[in-house]
């Protein structure tokens, strides 16, 4: 495996990045994968966060075990950590979460002393790794095409605040965080999900890891070679000769793993259970 993480240079300058947009909130919401809620975070979080109040967005969860996304709940909850499972490829976040995320960062704003009330509408800011659906949330938070979509890390427009009205006011640009691949495993995991686009592994390690995965999970009863020959045999991708594609079955079933065609799956446990792997 390749160094994927960034370099230094590249790291100093995403951190004062964020210091900078964190200066004009009052909280933050973190996105990470539902599937790889340790993994699709950056261990500095904290410190980089610097005590700014925290609301995990564990998304994609439409993608993940329904009863280890309760476990992830369950596990965030111990640490009295606010976390909320969401989904918002289609666009949509319920009232309900909207609610939750404007009560929670209102606490944090200056309160009246006369009213007692907030002084003002709260300021939120999305942060995560590549990938993990920050600017589809703050689409799906704006209930319109605010956000660009699949932009590369870097690649944002001057920044504005939403007005997501009744509810909060967001930033229009996410803080980007690294992710800091600890281990081969990990690495795997943010390849296999699609938050690094491939970076450092090769196409044959990603599809033998999501392989494995499938065989352990009783999606596919043979290996992972075979199973790619009867994709390459039911989908009819073929070479010039009648030769099977197999490169081509690699990439669909990469492809496939990922959008959840292939069913939906945690690669992740809470650290008390077990399954880690
Ligand atoms: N299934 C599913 N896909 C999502 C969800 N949120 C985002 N995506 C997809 O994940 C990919 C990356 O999303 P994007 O918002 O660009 O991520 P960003 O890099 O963090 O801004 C896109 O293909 C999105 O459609 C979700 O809740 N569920
Ligand atoms: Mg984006």
């Amino acid at each position: 495996m390749k160094h994927v993480q960034w370099y230094p240079g590249h790291m100093t300058k995403a951190r004062r990045k964020i210091k900078e947009l964190l200066n004009k909130v009052d909280a933050v919401i973190e996105v990470r994968d539902a599937r790889i809620p340790i993994s699709s975070t950056n261990p500095d979080i904290a410190e980089i966060m610097a005590g700014k109040p925290q609301i995990i967005a564990l998304n994609k969860a439409d993608l993940a075990d329904k009863a280890v996304n309760n476990k992830w709940l369950e596990y965030f909850a111990q640490k009295e950590q606010l976390a909320l499972l969401i989904s918002c490829k289609q666009g949509h976040v319920s009232k309900k979460d909207k609610q939750v995320i404007q009560q929670y960062a209102s606490s944090y704003v200056r309160k009246s002393k006369i009213t007692g009330k907030p002084m003002r509408v709260p300021r939120l800011l999305v942060v995560g790794i590549p990938n993990v659906g920050k600017s589809s949330l703050i689409n799906a938070l704006a209930g319109r095409k605010a956000a660009r979509i699949g932009a590369k890390p870097g690649l944002t427009r001057g920044q504005q605040l939403i007005n997501i009205s009744g509810y909060f006011q967001i930033l229009d640009t996410p803080g980007v965080l690294w992710p800091k691949i600890e281990d081969r495993l990990a690495g795997l995991k943010l390849a296999a999900t699609g938050a690094i686009s491939d970076v450092g592994f090769s196409l044959d390690d990603i599809v033998e890891f999501i392989g494995s995965k499938l065989h352990a999970f009783g999606v596919i009863e043979t290996d992972t070679a075979d199973h790619l020959t009867a994709l390459a045999q039911s989908r009819g991708f073929l070479l010039a000769g009648n030769k099977l594609d197999i490169e081509r079955a690699k990439k669909v079933l990469a492809v496939e793993f990922r959008n959840g065609k292939y069913g939906r799956f945690s690669l992740e446990m809470p650290p008390s259970g077990e399954n880690n792997g």
